[in-house]
């Protein structure tokens, strides 16, 4: 079990107030033992919000394996019943989440002010798997799968107060924070957009950390980042987890420092993926100034709309978007396969990204949530499961979509709408998650694209795909051009 050994140090149920006084930056513990007068025995002393009766301990004299409160589950030791708040709660992850978690035990509580759906609708596209209102979902998740979870529609930037009292009230152990607009097309159809996207995901989430600073410092923070805050760099050096490792060093004439534990430097593609990159540094800044524990989440591009959960009833079905700028490029390319529309490559094709699956992403979340970061430990998962060129995702979808399914499909190149490299190195590190929380993907690109052919291929959501084909080619530049995109050259990939 990865999290076997970790101590109440990492435990979220530790109570920390008044005994630790050293949430500011920059103060050693030497500081701290200084200005206390505190002598060289000097050690950390706190109590547990679970288990008050053990009054005043050593929070590092016992572990998890330990602790009654925490069992041993199929993705590591958990925290009984633990309270995990979902930020994002009606979206294509939140959803998928709070079905997971809640069916793993956990007590899941969720807030969402339904803008995916108001941005999807203000395109005038829709996802292409209907999906049931939040009353009804709520229904549904209690009846299917015997899972109650606390719901209340709250603006995280504009109802900060809200948002405070409902954190108050549930005292979450984790907050995933999935409450972002995710497109970067999106925020490049002009300065209105722009605005908004940053003001959105930047300040919503700056509130959030005051907010956790007022009420519950001792809860992690899992935040959604995204592997385009690091761009592709044309000098090819790897995309470190966030963080330098200890012996990268910084060369510059005849002298050299180390490089460690230093933010890497972040080359975003969109004035979406930029947001991200502000919330890195204000994440990280928290962590610093008030003793925060987060893990900052660098995920790939999702795929696939399936887990045990969401297929358990229509009413839990996660949604889909294959629009241009709300679906992700290998959603996209199965439904437009499915309609026979050639696979959009958007210029050279020759990008290549990293992605992950809806399911893989669903077991990376847990293990995180269950191996909590140390208090003021701001920490980096490169979130993937492997990483492909555009042109390589294109030719399996179409080799599926002809030896499974006997659909003939092309490819079409074309024209480039984004700002970006279409032929560059490209060397993620993605270590973190396999080594230190024991993550193994559970399903593979192809399996996975498999499954989402058998589940798109009904009458059904090949309607609803028809319905909405005009908002498959893009015509968002990021340029500032308002035209559709011309076709460069459509071709048959030729493999089986
Ligand atoms: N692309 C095509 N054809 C298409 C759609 C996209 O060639 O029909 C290309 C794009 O030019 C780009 C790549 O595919 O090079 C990925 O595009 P995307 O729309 O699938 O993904 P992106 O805009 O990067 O954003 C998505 C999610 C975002 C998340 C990000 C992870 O919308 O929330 O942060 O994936 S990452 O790409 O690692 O930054």
């Amino acid at each position: 079990m990865h999290n076997k050994g970790c101590t109440c140090w990492n435990c979220p149920a530790i109570d920390l107030a008044g005994k630790v006084d050293f949430r500011a930056c920059g103060q050693s513990v030497e500081d701290f033992r200084q200005r206390m007068g505190l002598q060289d025995s000097f050690q950390l002393i706190a109590e547990c919000k679970r288990r008050p009766e053990i009054g005043l301990y050593d929070p590092m004299s016992v572990t998890f394996e330990d602790c009654p409160e925490w069992r041993e589950g199929p993705f590591g030791y958990v925290l009984k019943d633990m309270r995990v708040m979902i930020l994002g709660i009606d979206g294509y992850l939140g959803w998928t989440l709070a079905l997971w978690l809640g069916k793993l035990g956990f007590q899941v509580s969720g807030v969402d002010n339904f803008n995916r759906r108001n941005w999807v609708k203000e395109r005038g596209a829709h996802t292409i798997v209907p999906i049931a209102r939040m009353s009804e979902r709520l229904q549904a998740a209690k009846e299917v799968l015997d899972i109650d979870i606390n719901f209340r529609e709250i603006d995280i930037l504009d109802e900060r107060e809200r948002l405070k009292e409902f954190i108050d009230e549930v005292k979450p152990e984790a907050i995933v924070h999935y409450a972002e607009c995710p497109s970067a097309p999106y925020s490049m159809i002009d300065a209105d957009h722009a605005i908004y996207v940053q003001k959105n995901n930047v300040l919503g989430t700056l509130g959030l950390l005051f907010a956790m600073r007022d009420i519950v410092p001792e809860t992690s923070l899992l935040k959604l980042g995204t592997m385009g805050e690091y761009g592709t760099p044309l000098t090819g050096r790897p995309l470190f987890e966030g963080l330098f490792p200890g012996d990268a060093v910084l060369k510059w004439r005849d002298r050299e420092w180390s490089l460690g534990g230093e933010l890497t430097p972040r080359d975003p593609v969109s004035f979406y993926h930029v947001s991200k990159v502000q919330d890195t540094f204000n994440v990280a800044e928290a962590c610093k100034y008030w003793w925060l524990r987060s893990y900052d989440i660098m995920q790939g591009i999702i795929y696939g709309v399936h887990t045990e959960q969401v297929a358990a009833d229509p009413r839990l079905h996660t949604r889909f978007d294959i629009d241009e700028w709300f679906g992700t490029v290998i959603n996209r390319f199965v439904a437009q396969a499915i309609v026979g529309i050639p696979l959009t490559l958007y210029g050279a094709g020759e990008q290549i990204r990293s992605m992950i699956s809806l399911e893989d992403a669903m077991q990376c979340m847990t293990r995180l949530i269950a191996h909590p970061p140390e208090p003021g430990q701001y920490d980096v998962a490169n979130q993937m499961s492997g990483y492909h060129s555009l042109r390589e995702i294109a030719e399996t979808v179409v080799r599926i979509a002809r030896k499974e399914f006997g659909l003939a499909v092309k490819v079409q190149r074309v024209e480039n709408p984004r700002i970006e490299s279409e032929r560059h190195p490209y060397e993620p590190i993605f270590e973190n998650l396999p080594k230190r929380f024991s993550f193994k993907p559970g399903i593979s690109l192809e399996e996975e694209i498999y499954r989402l052919f058998t589940f798109l291929n009904r009458p059904e959501i090949k309607r609803r795909i028809e319905e909405k084909r005009h908002h498959i080619i893009p015509k968002t530049w990021w340029s500032g051009q308002k035209r559709v995109v011309g076709t460069i050259e459509t071709f048959d990939t030729g493999k089986d």
